[in-house]
């Protein structure tokens, strides 16, 4: 396991694979910025590295595309295996059934140092000014530039018992003020609900730019009173370094590129969104709470990551998509559901997860029971909040081959007989589809489909994996090119 200890160790990383587009000509914050990450996701090309943008001081800059897809042969999911400590070349199955192993081990508290690289530079009071750096104006449509969209908020409960690291979007208000999303049923919107019934502010540190595998673990589900920052050392076998802020009594990854300390009102609140969002559409504006800021640290020359959050694949999809699958795997194993790996297909905007089954029994009674068990498990644990669709399948497919899962889908589900409908779920209210009235009540219908066949014999699908017998497929193989096939 390589644990990347900062940005910018991951940046030369990914130019050494050719994962890295340094852009030397100026861009504007101003849609154009935003623009050439979205194409970089369409063309699965390279994560853009700007070195220029008009009216920003020399030398700050953003890096698009942090966790994105790769067209590369063997590296499709680069980005993702190295930030989170495994082979460039390492696959989804990989990838999701480790972290499902990390989040099953004993957590591993971070270390505190004194000093920081992310306090080379300090801004208090009066020196406060957010504008100086680039934050993004992102999509037609949006209701303000975008200061974090990648970033993590350190929050704390009152007595200090619970540190939470979460990825949440912040907008620019001004200089010294921004306002953000925070959602009721996140840990941010518990937490935040605890100091307003203390009559009181909730300090936060916003820590961007932190080394690549921060931004995993704070978008992971889990459970209250865990904290990310344990279940990163347990990945890693070893603490992240935190130092102590400078105006908030919080604690942020020490070699992040920018922090922004202060505090969220318990009482003040304003318009933010819309933004273009995870599912693929401008969602809502809505109240929500001001972030006051108290100080800015950063380091020389300081990087902010964004992300141009829409239609697939970006990276709220992967890295959302991975880390909801591992955590929703974590819990099939703990109890004892015959799972053999998950996957929240990136496509489908993480609004599909699909479970593939090692069955111990392919009598009716028993699927019967693994799909009971299935909506029992995924849809209380609060990652299988996000999901409202979930597909079962045997485990001849892997779960993360949309081409596989697409026809397993159609060809396997009766409509009549195998869609579960479960009404009144608890919803994340960012699933785009859902009712004004279900957005409000934070509460829908969810379904299950099943996908176990009665009988289901692997020697009946026709494909070259299934229906060749294994010396033909070797020797297939091993003539391809005598056929003249050059690839
Ligand atoms: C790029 C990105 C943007 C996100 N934006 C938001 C957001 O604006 N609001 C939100 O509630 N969750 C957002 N999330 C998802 C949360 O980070 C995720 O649900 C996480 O588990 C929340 O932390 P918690 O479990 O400690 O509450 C985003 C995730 C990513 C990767
Ligand atoms: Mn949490």
């Amino acid at each position: 396991m390589m644990h990347i200890k900062d940005l910018r160790e991951y940046i030369r990383l990914l130019s050494d694979i050719g994962e890295l587009q340094e852009i030397d000509v100026e861009v504007d914050w101003n849609l154009e910025l935003s623009a050439i990450i979205r194409r970089a996701y369409d063309l699965k090309a390279p994560a853009p590295l700007f070195n220029k943008i008009k009216d920003i001081e020399k030398g700050f800059r953003v890096l698009g595309g942090s966790a994105g897809v790769s067209v590369q042969k063997g590296l499709f999911l680069s980005r993702i295996a190295i930030s989170l400590g495994l082979s460039p070349h390492a696959r989804a199955h990989e990838i999701i059934n480790t972290l499902a192993g990390s989040i099953s081990k004993k957590g591993i508290p971070p270390k505190t140092v004194k000093t920081g690289i992310c306090q080379e530079n300090i801004m208090t009071r009066h020196d406060v000014d957010l504008t100086r750096f680039p934050s993004p104006f992102i999509h037609k449509g949006d209701g303000g530039r975008y200061f974090n969209t990648w970033g993590t908020i350190v929050v704390q409960t009152p007595d200090g018992s619970w540190t939470n690291w979460s990825i949440t979007r912040i907008m620019l208000l001004d200089k010294n003020r921004m306002t953000g999303l925070v959602v009721p049923l996140q840990h941010i919107g518990i937490i935040h609900q605890m100091w307003k019934e203390q009559n009181k502010p909730m300090p936060f540190a916003l820590a961007m730019g932190c080394e690549p595998a921060v931004p995993f673990f704070s978008a992971m589900h889990l459970p209250e009173y865990v904290d990310e920052a344990d279940i990163l050392g347990a990945h890693f076998g070893e603490p992240i370094e935190v130092v102590p802020c400078k105006t908030v009594d919080l604690k942020v990854p020490a070699t992040c590129e920018i922090v922004i300390e202060g505090t969220v009102s318990h009482t003040e609140t304003v318009s933010e969104g819309p933004m273009g969002e995870y599912a693929g559409y401008i969602g809502d504006a809505k109240p929500q709470p001001v972030f006051n800021v108290s100080a800015i640290t950063y380091r020389n020359n300081p990087i902010l990551p964004v992300v141009a959050a829409g239609v697939p694949v970006e990276d709220t999809h992967t890295c959302c998509g991975t880390v909801m699958a591992a955590a929703i795997l974590a819990e099939l194993w703990k109890h004892d559901f015959p799972a053999a790996s998950c996957f929240c297909l990136y496509e489908s905007a993480i609004h599909w997860l699909v479970v593939t089954v090692n069955r111990p029994s392919h009598s009716e009674e028993s699927t019967k029971k693994l799909v009971h068990m299935a909506k029992e498990i995924i849809f209380r644990s609060k990652a299988g909040l996000d999901i409202p669709k979930v597909i079962l399948l045997d485990d001849d497919i892997d779960p993360s081959n949309v081409s596989e899962v697409v026809w397993a889908f159609a060809t396997r589900c009766h409509p009549d007989t195998d869609a579960h409908f479960y009404s009144h779920e608890r919803t994340f209210p960012l699933v785009h589809y859902l009712t004004v009235a279900e957005k409000k009540d934070i509460s829908s219908t969810k379904v299950i489909y099943n996908g176990l066949l009665p009988l289901f014999d692997r020697s009946e699908i026709s494909s070259f994996k299934y229906s060749v017998p294994t010396e033909i497929q070797e020797e297939v193989i091993k003539n391809w090119e005598k056929y003249g096939y050059g690839y």
